[in-house]
């Protein structure tokens, strides 16, 4: 077998009326939206740890989804297995970009020089491959929370070798990322918290990942690579209480560590309803304070309590984020990253294409309905009209610091100011959403 996708063609775009499942509707990647193409504007990419190294293994059950790759041999050999048919993935599904962790690219060693050395081999394969179709690195990540050893957190563990482990193993992506022209850097904090306070000394944890932070940005600017550093967000899960809770608290770290401008967001949707928000908020509050970076696109279960990582497929939940990022004007250097799973009973290669066809049909799909609701301009009016007064002399003396509590409150009483309430009209803005469905 030359590669595990073989029976799978090339999928085309066909329209919205046809009935091949193997075909976009909607994902017309040359299609001129709002002055941009499509494939510009969503910038999707494979999530390659999910896609290609997920086994469908459970607390429950052994792995259910069998690749060639994960059957028993030389590890290396199996990594190369899988980076072809990686590509051929890929490139069937058309997908400008795609994102790896270290250890889903190459097997970790025995030392860390000789996993170094696995992902060095591999990141050279995966050149040739990057080389062959055209598909480009959207942002590499460095595993920090498989192994034993990051049990207890990497940059906030109680050992300081286990930070100076974790630097060297960063060091050795951040470096590997820039050599495939990777235009982001992942730092995703999994196992930064902390099970219980019992054992715990926050402060001088927070203070060892803001270290780790500058660390990583101080070598980013040594080499010289221009892509963005992102962290990406999560409440709990692995451990209680992550301390990248969520968009306001990593603002608030990155703050108190004088990194706000070095560092943006990387917002994921199950991590924002995770964190009892939703994912739109979580871009607003990104986008309010220039920290809107990328995302992980994906959805939870409305009764699970865990991060189940599934595919996107529901339309009415993914307008108003595409109304947040084009109001933001997108996501410059950032994608859409599929961090999403097939369920352990979809075992076929052709479940992969059905889960990533859906997922971009229906991301293109809340685009062309988002334009629509911009282009057609009514619900951005009643927003200006709702705040309108702002622009009047009140607000403006108010907002430009013209304005003492004290004269507000002499203009207040003087005035004999009462002002009426006003409508929010939700419920007619939430009908003119549903009529661009
Ligand atoms: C975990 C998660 C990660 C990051 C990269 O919940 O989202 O896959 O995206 O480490
Ligand atoms: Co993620």
């Amino acid at each position: 077998m030359d590669s595990y996708f073989d029976s799978i063609a090339k999928i085309p775009y066909e329209g919205p009326e046809t009935e091949n499942p193997l075909a976009f509707r909607w994902y017309d990647k040359d299609r001129v939206v709002l002055g941009k193409r499509m494939e510009e504007h969503l910038r999707f990419a494979v999530a390659y740890w999910h896609t290609f190294c997920g086994d469908g293994g459970d607390q429950f059950g052994d792995a259910t989804l069998r690749r060639p790759w994960t059957e028993p041999g030389d590890p290396m050999e199996m990594a190369d297995l899988k980076l072809r048919a990686a590509f051929d993935f890929m490139a069937k599904l058309g997908v400008p970009f795609f994102c790896f962790h270290d250890r889903d690219l190459a097997p970790a060693g025995k030392t860390l020089k000789e996993s170094n050395a696995n992902l060095a081999a591999m990141a050279d394969k995966a050149l040739a491959e990057m080389e062959r179709t055209g598909i480009r690195l959207l942002w590499g990540t460095a595993n920090l929370f498989s192994h034993p050893r990051f049990m207890a957190g990497a940059a906030t563990n109680p050992d300081p070798e286990v930070f100076a482990y974790a630097a060297a193993q960063v060091r050795a992506v951040l470096e590997t990322t820039h050599r495939m022209g990777g235009v982001n850097y992942v730092l995703w904090g999994g196992r930064e918290g902390y099970e219980t306070l019992l054992n715990t000394d926050l402060k001088r944890e927070l203070d060892q990942l803001g270290r780790f932070m500058s660390l990583v940005v101080e070598h980013k600017h040594r080499i010289g690579f221009n892509g963005t550093i992102l962290i990406e967000p999560k409440p709990q899960e692995p451990t209680k209480h992550q301390y990248d809770y969520d968009a306001a608290a990593v603002h608030a770290f990155l703050r108190a560590y004088g990194l706000e401008n070095e560092i943006k967001l990387n917002v994921e949707v199950n991590h924002a309803t995770l964190a009892g928000h939703t994912f739109e908020h979580e871009l607003a509050y990104a986008a309010a304070n220039g920290l809107l970076g990328s995302i992980d696109i994906n959805r939870g279960d409305p009764q699970c309590g865990w991060d189940t990582d599934q595919f996107p497929s529901n339309l009415q939940d993914l307008v108003p984020p595409l109304l947040v990022i084009l109001k933001a004007g997108g996501l410059g250097n950032g994608g859409f990253n599929f961090d999403a799973k097939v369920r352990r009973q979809s075992i076929d290669a052709v479940d992969l294409f059905h889960a990533h066809i859906g997922g971009m049909d229906i991301c293109a799909r809340a685009l062309l309905t988002a334009a629509r609701i911009i282009e057609d301009g009514t619900l951005q009016a009643a927003v200006d009209e709702r705040y309108a007064g702002w622009n009047g002399p009140l607000g403006r003396d108010i907002i430009e610091g013209r304005m003492t509590l004290q004269q507000l409150s002499d203009r207040v009483l003087a005035g004999n100011l009462d002002p009426a309430p006003r409508s929010g009209r939700q419920e007619a803005l939430e009908n003119l959403i549903a009529r661009h469905l």
